[in-house]
């Protein structure tokens, strides 16, 4: 094999000269930060790739693989894999040279959008229990494995609006969260799935009285699923409205979206539900924001004691990861994923397998 040695400022660089010199066949051997010298410590950083073209070989001799074609596909799968990594931070590139293996993985994870730093995390716990294999192939086998576990673990999925309620009182529901997130939609379709799915008996109230036409929303569509919807502006009348509505089995509380920085409306929401029944609340967040957004507006809203999240447009996004960065950081359940604009339809109540093929995307099925 004729393997060769190149030296860059970063590893996309280096993978430039190969491709050029080698072609696109080249496949990576190992690739390695070069350690600055004590005596030159404000000496650019440099990478190292070792890479080799395999020589052309006859199919009968070439036994470890059943096609020569997935020898192929598999060392261009790999240079895409580092060529994606290239585009990432420093530290990215540190953690391929130390955990060459987690290439394909690492890759998969930083392409559905997972941060930067929970790909680190996760992958130097998957290699740190890899130490005692010795076979390469094993390796990244058990790899993929430790993985797809540890992704699974940071996972909560809780199905909030069942039927198991046994308490002789609605259950009641309060969507709170950031402006056109999707929460009054997201009721829509949830009243709908309730009401002609499991059979429940649904009602809805809208305390949004700040945006024009908000109650007239709902209403629109409480009144094609012939649903009694209400709206209550202050304490005391949401105290009445939720007396009147003791019959149901649920009620689905519409709020008024505010920016995560209004902290005294945001109050006032809090002040407004918080009547003598007990209240459980939905925090919304759309993946369509940016992840420190989705941090702020979860902080933001964290007042409310959310009793679980739910996403909403990923239809609109491929880089659903960063619900993996934020169901980590707050450690709450999620109860629904809305995935379109479509009322009914575009809602999942999703277990912790679906959230997670949500969550990796197309890398669920490379990490597979
Ligand atoms: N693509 C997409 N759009 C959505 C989704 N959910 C809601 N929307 C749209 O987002 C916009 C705001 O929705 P709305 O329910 O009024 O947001 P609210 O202000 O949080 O009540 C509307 O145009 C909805 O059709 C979703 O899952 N996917
Ligand atoms: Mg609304």
């Amino acid at each position: 094999m004729n393997r060769k040695v190149y030296k860059a400022e970063n590893i996309q660089q280096a993978i430039a000269t190969i491709k050029e010199e080698l072609g696109s066949d080249a496949m990576i051997l190992s690739t390695r930060k070069i350690k600055r010298k004590p005596s030159d410590p404000y000496a650019k950083e440099m990478f190292e790739v070792e890479a080799a073209v395999l020589p052309p070989q006859p199919m009968d001799i070439k036994k470890d693989k059943e096609n020569p074609i997935d020898t192929i596909q598999e060392d261009i799968a790999q240079i895409k894999d580092m060529i994606s990594i290239a585009g990432f931070g420093n530290g990215m590139h540190d953690m391929v040279c130390n955990h060459f293996e987690s290439v394909g993985v690492l890759a998969s994870l930083l392409r559905s959008g997972v941060s930067e730093a929970l790909a680190s995390i996760i992958i130097q716990k998957a290699s740190a229990s890899m130490d005692n294999i010795a076979d390469q192939q094993e390796k990244v086998k058990s790899l993929k494995k430790y993985v797809m576990k540890e992704c699974l673990n940071r996972i909560a999925t809780r199905d909030y609006f069942s039927r198991d309620n046994t308490s002789g009182v609605p259950h009641v529901a309060a969507f709170v969260g950031p402006t056109g997130v999707g929460k009054t939609t997201t009721i829509a379709k949830l009243a709908a799935m309730l009401t002609f799915q499991r059979k429940m008996k649904v009602a809805l109230i809208s305390i949004d009285n700040y945006r024009v036409g908000a109650f007239e929303q709902l209403k629109a569509y409480a009144s094609i699923m012939g649903l009694l919807c209400v709206p209550a502006f202050s304490a005391q009348d949401l105290l009445c409205t939720l007396d009147r509505m003791k019959s149901m089995d649920m009620v689905l509380i519409d709020t008024a979206g505010h920016s995560h920085f209004d902290k005294q409306r945001i109050d006032e929401i809090l002040q407004l539900i918080k009547t003598d029944f007990r209240i459980s609340a939905h925090l919304v967040l759309s993946v369509t924001s940016e992840s420190i957004i989705m941090q702020e507006a979860a902080f933001a809203f964290s007042v409310f004691g959310p009793d679980s999240v739910i996403f909403t447009k990923i239809d609109e996004t491929r880089r659903c990861g960063k619900i993996l960065d934020q169901i980590s950081d707050f450690k709450l359940p999620v109860s629904l994923i809305a995935n379109g604009q479509k009322v009914p339809e575009d809602l999942i109540v999703p277990d912790k397998q679906e959230l997670l093929k949500i969550i990796l995307g197309k890398g669920s099925k490379e990490i597979h």
